[in-house]
């Protein structure tokens, strides 16, 4: 698994946080070439060097098959001539489709080869944070290969300039009730209402990776409200979105009155460990039953990676999300986003990474030193 020489080169490299502004400037698709066979290698790179540093990588199936599929897209953009590149890309995408899950499967196995080495709350926060930082450097490769797609077709590529939140969270909104209507006996009604200076009603942004929160965040208000519902305990109350802007943020606030999430549970709605797709539930139209431990992804329900990944698309853009849960009583998820659009993406720092791992390490070495050195001396007093 060591790095051949140019990989370790380009893994010592630190990634380029972009501008918005900057890619945006990438007008053409040649243009953005130069600097993706440049850049993508780089992150590559640095997230093949991030996943070599998992003990035990060979033996689970799912990370070493993404492992290659890194090196080969590596391999693959570094050798690329102008007239290939873009095929080069589509398929590089292709093979990315699955990684999220590849990757989530790939490390419950892994957590369950760390079973009896340390403790398993401290193996799933190592999990969690070890996949945020890949699935954030995914965006990131995400965003700079879609544009370079998309420019051959739309001058701003993904981006929009002057972006309307409250036409995004309309169509999630309907997209996501006629998914619903498929699962749920009672899909409860979505109301979006805009409060603010209209002058400060769009931003800049990639509509996509909004339509991806909203719609991850009204899939489970929907779900929560209706399953209450259909049990007979709630009424069927409307999903709420305020959507606020001023010229420096805009703030969106998701409110259901699903019953809200039991406080014990809180913490693991942002775990990629803990899934809700558990459970024996009906698909309402085959009839299919999708039982427990299904870990087949559906439309409605996924596969337990929305809302960790929600989060991380909010902070890729310059922005954060959080939950405000009410057991009993319902949820409020607030997703705040900067106007600007000189902000840089957000980007985990391997390097950084390296550092303080090596750090911790060498305390550790310095601890057990110096407990040896107090045993020793113990042991001279003791003659
Ligand atoms: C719930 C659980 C949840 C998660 C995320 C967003 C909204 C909601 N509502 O009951």
């Amino acid at each position: 698994v060591a790095l051949g020489g140019e990989l370790a080169e380009f893994a010592g490299r630190q990634p380029t946080a972009l501008r918005l502004t900057e890619i945006l400037a990438m007008k053409t698709q040649e243009g953005l070439r130069s600097i993706l066979q440049e850049e993508l290698p780089v992150r590559l790179a640095n997230r093949i060097a991030h996943l070599d540093n998992l003990p035990d990588l060979e033996a689970v199936r799912d990370i070493r098959s993404v492992r290659q599929d890194f090196a080969a897209a590596f391999e693959e953009v570094r050798t690329a001539t102008p007239e290939n590149f873009a095929g080069v890309i589509r398929r590089f995408k292709k093979r990315n489709e699955d990684h999220a899950l590849r990757l989530t499967q790939g490390m419950k196995a892994w957590g369950e080869l760390q079973r009896g080495k340390g403790q398993p709350e401290e193996t799933r926060a190592f999990i969690d944070s070890f996949l945020d930082r890949l699935f954030l450097s995914r965006i990131g490769m995400e965003t700079l290969t879609s544009q370079y797609l998309a420019l051959s077709t739309c001058p701003d590529g993904i981006v929009d300039l002057s972006c309307d939140p409250c036409q995004v969270c309309a169509s999630a909104a309907k997209q996501v009730s006629d998914v619903a209507s498929e699962y749920l006996v009672t899909v409860p009604k979505i109301e979006i209402s805009f409060h603010g200076d209209q002058s400060a009603r769009t931003l800049p942004l990639i509509p996509h990776y909004l339509f991806y929160i909203v719609a991850e965040l009204l899939k489970n208000s929907l779900r929560a409200v209706g399953e209450l519902h259909e049990s007979g305990s709630g009424n069927l109350e409307p999903v709420q979105i305020r959507v606020a802007s001023d010229e420096s943020q805009v703030a969106l606030l998701i409110m259901d009155r699903g019953g809200g999430i039991p406080f014990e549970r809180q913490p693991h709605v942002w775990s990629y460990m803990y899934s809700t797709a558990r459970g024996n539930r009906m698909c309402k139209q085959t009839g299919q039953i999708l039982d427990e431990g299904d870990e087949q992804p559906s439309p409605f329900f996924g596969y337990g990676v929305g809302l960790p990944l929600s989060r991380l698309y909010a902070e890729y853009l310059g922005g954060s999300l959080h939950l405000m849960s009410m057991p009993n009583f319902g949820t409020h998820a607030y997703l705040f986003l900067q106007q600007s659009s000189d902000r840089a993406e957000a980007l985990p720092n391997y390097v950084n990474w390296l550092r303080k791992k090596k750090l911790r390490e060498d305390i550790q070495v310095y601890e057990a030193q110096e407990k040896l050195a107090a045993a020793s001396r113990d042991y001279a007093e003791a003659l």
